[in-house]
């Protein structure tokens, strides 16, 4: 993959979080992305939540696809652990890592080709697993490593930039990870960084398959005045403000005065909390039904729901359901992993 180190030196009056490191050593190799892209500002965003939550990077593993956005962790969190799998494949290579050392945490980044076409059964697999991850789709309605080609996010009617539309539907990822069991749902857009920022830093608190779908332009061909994953579309019909959500770091207290019966804090594993704010027209992120009709009704609108859809508070992840290792299997004593044949053949009697 084609990268450009970023020089190392640091300024030293750089500004430090809790563990003492700086923004810089959240960052990865220069971006090669077409300037303008989408989703160098996802990877801002990324950059910014893990700073700001003291986050130790060698407790973080990126995993990712094929396609621009599979690129992108390349380009923030260098020390963490990080694998760039094989086109649609990012939620099984994520699922496996996951079962073995559940101490890590786990980022997955993928495209909407990557994702809704060549993947989609893998990312329905993780979300019904439940995997303990942060699920992010750069989300730009066409394939635009290989030249722009409809994705199938990629609206009905929507043209390309030769005026071609598509006639197809377009699978919404949020609804059919709500359907799948999904704990944490959210949509986002890549120019809203004060939307972003608390989302991506409440899907990493969850514990629990956490989706965030970001709709994050490809300037270079999909961003023309009639595409709906252009960023002049995503400007003018966002709704953003439906529900909106304060992350609350584990050592904040909460200051915000919210009404009865429109907000409620929701306290996650970390000791982080969300504050949930309902406004007017919003429906209750943790009714299942109200999220997507929320979507639906919204998009029969012709706009775009975005900010936090859904949240289940009482989720049980991959890890409680299977009872897996608590500790990291490479921590785990070779006589312990592979106890003998004598043992095997104790296992292949009780089924005989
Ligand atoms: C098995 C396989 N099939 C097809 C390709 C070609 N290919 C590379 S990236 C890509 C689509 C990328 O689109 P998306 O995931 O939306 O990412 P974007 O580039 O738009 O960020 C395709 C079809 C491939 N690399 N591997
Ligand atoms: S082709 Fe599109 S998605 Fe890829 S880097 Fe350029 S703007 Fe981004």
């Amino acid at each position: 993959m084609s990268y450009i180190a970023k020089p190392s030196a640091h300024h030293p009056a750089l500004p430090r979080n809790a563990i003492g490191f700086t923004r810089r050593d959240y960052e990865g190799s220069m971006s090669t992305l077409c300037a303008g892209c989408g989703h160098d500002s996802i990877t801002a965003a990324l950059i910014e939540a893990c700073f700001e939550m003291d986050l130790p990077a060698h407790r973080i593993a990126k995993v990712s696809g094929i396609g621009c956005s599979s690129k992108a962790p390349t380009y923030f969190l260098s020390r963490s652990h990080g694998f760039n799998s094989v086109h649609g494949r990012m939620p099984s290579v994520t699922t496996g890592a996951n079962i073995a050392n559940r101490d890590l945490i786990y980022i997955g980044v993928s495209g909407d080709g990557d994702t809704a076409s060549i993947g989609l059964g893998q990312y329905c697999h993780a979300v019904r697993r439940r995997v303990n991850m942060t699920y992010i789709v750069m989300n730009n309605g066409c394939y635009g490593l290989t030249k722009g080609q409809f994705s199938a996010t990629n609206d009905k009617e929507s043209p390309s930039k030769k005026g071609e539309a598509n006639p197809f539907e377009s699978i919404d990822l949020c609804q059919l990870a709500i359907q799948l069991g999904a704990g944490f749902v959210a949509r986002s857009f890549s120019g809203d960084k004060n939307q972003l920022i608390p989302l991506i830093k409440a899907a990493i608190s969850y514990k629990g398959f956490a989706f965030l779908d970001v709709i994050s332009p490809c300037v270079t061909f999909n961003n023309h005045p009639s595409s709906t994953k252009s960023f002049d579309y995503v400007r003018a019909h966002n709704l953003a403000s439906e529900n909106t959500l304060d992350y609350v770091e584990p050592k904040e207290e909460i200051t915000v005065d919210y009404a009865e019966g429109t907000s409620a804090a929701i306290a996650m594993h970390d000791g982080s909390r969300l504050v949930l704010h309902k406004l007017d027209g919003g429906h209750d992120p943790r009714d299942a039904d109200a999220a997507i009709m929320a979507i639906r009704s919204n998009d029969a609108k012709g706009r775009i729901a975005t900010g936090l859809l859904y949240v289940n508070e009482e989720q049980q992840d991959m890890h409680d359901i299977l009872a897996t290792s608590e500790r990291p299997l490479n921590e785990v004593p070779m006589a312990e992993l592979c106890p003998g044949s004598k043992a095997l053949d104790g296992i292949n009697a009780r089924f005989r």
